[in-house]
């Protein structure tokens, strides 16, 4: 008998004792101009059920009927899984726009200026011009506290972080629930090798509340950041070069497999 016969058996009687994940990716598209897009980590009896739940998503979206729908599952051991607790939740209320930005920036602002003495206003302008450079990217901005350089291999794009699930979303959702997905991304990133600190606003016109996270401080939801009918949103992803290389980061938020605690 070969070796790798019982290396394969073995392997197969493991799996017995290991749970069976699968990976769905969908993005759907009409005339090459993205429409939709989700992602869910899931046991094998649920794979059905979530991939139906994708279809409906990408047929029946705001913004149009797509032409191409694209849906990629994949096996995943459960051994490659990162289980991760959820960031801790808190929320801040503002009058508006202008004190919700004031009140994220003043959050990561002593994390980005890297301990530099730096005034509010000077911090706030830097952080907001960074925060413009990301309108239209379809990834975040991977940007290194220490050099103050932006790491992404394509500025363009920036970076996604992909493979990321709640644990027992075992619901099928059709519809995007913008905290849910928020949670389990932040999560993510905030546990990816170097990150310092994450900054967002949803690019959905209507979509006003955002926030800044972080494993010290948790996940802060700020419930006004723009204002209503605003399409412009990005994610800055704070890293810190001094901590982990660039490739390490990148490699975790692109292929580590995570299911969240929610
Ligand atoms: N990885 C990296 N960046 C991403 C990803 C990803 N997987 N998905 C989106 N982005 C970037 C991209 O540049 C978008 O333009 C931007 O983030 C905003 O994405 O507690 O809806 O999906 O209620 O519009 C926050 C929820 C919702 C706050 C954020 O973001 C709350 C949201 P969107
Ligand atoms: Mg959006």
């Amino acid at each position: 008998m070969s070796g790798f016969f019982i290396f394969g058996a073995v392997r197969t009687f493991l799996r017995g004792f290991l749970m069976e994940f699968f990976s769905l990716k969908m993005r759907a598209s009409a005339q090459d101009q993205h429409i939709s897009g989700a992602e869910r980590i899931v046991k094998a009896d649920g794979v059905e059920a979530v991939c139906q739940a994708m279809v409906r998503r990408a047929m029946g979206h705001s913004k149009g009927e797509p032409d191409f729908i694209n849906i990629k599952i994949e096996r995943v051991d459960e051994s490659d899984i990162k289980f991760l607790d959820a960031l801790k939740v808190t929320r801040v209320d503002v009058d508006s726009s202008k004190d919700g930005l004031d009140k994220a920036f003043e959050l990561i602002g002593p994390l980005f200026s890297n301990g530099a003495a730096v005034d509010a206003p000077e911090l706030r302008q830097r952080l907001q011009a960074l925060m413009q450079e990301t309108y239209g990217m379809r990834g975040a901005m991977l940007y290194d506290i220490a050099t103050g350089a932006r790491v992404e291999p394509d500025h363009e794009r920036g970076v996604r972080a992909t493979y990321m699930d709640a644990e027992n979303s075992s619901t099928v959702i059709s519809n995007k629930n913008h905290f849910n997905e928020a949670i389990v991304l932040a999560t993510k990133v905030a546990n990816a090798p170097g990150m310092v600190a994450e900054i967002c606003i949803s690019d959905d016109p209507d979509y006003v509340t955002g926030y800044v996270a972080s494993r010290e401080m948790g996940y802060v939801r700020i419930m006004k950041m723009k204002e209503p009918g605003d399409p412009n949103g990005g994610r800055i992803f704070l890293f810190d070069s001094r901590k982990a290389s660039a490739d390490e980061c990148i490699d975790f938020l692109q292929k580590q497999k995570v299911l969240v605690r929610c």
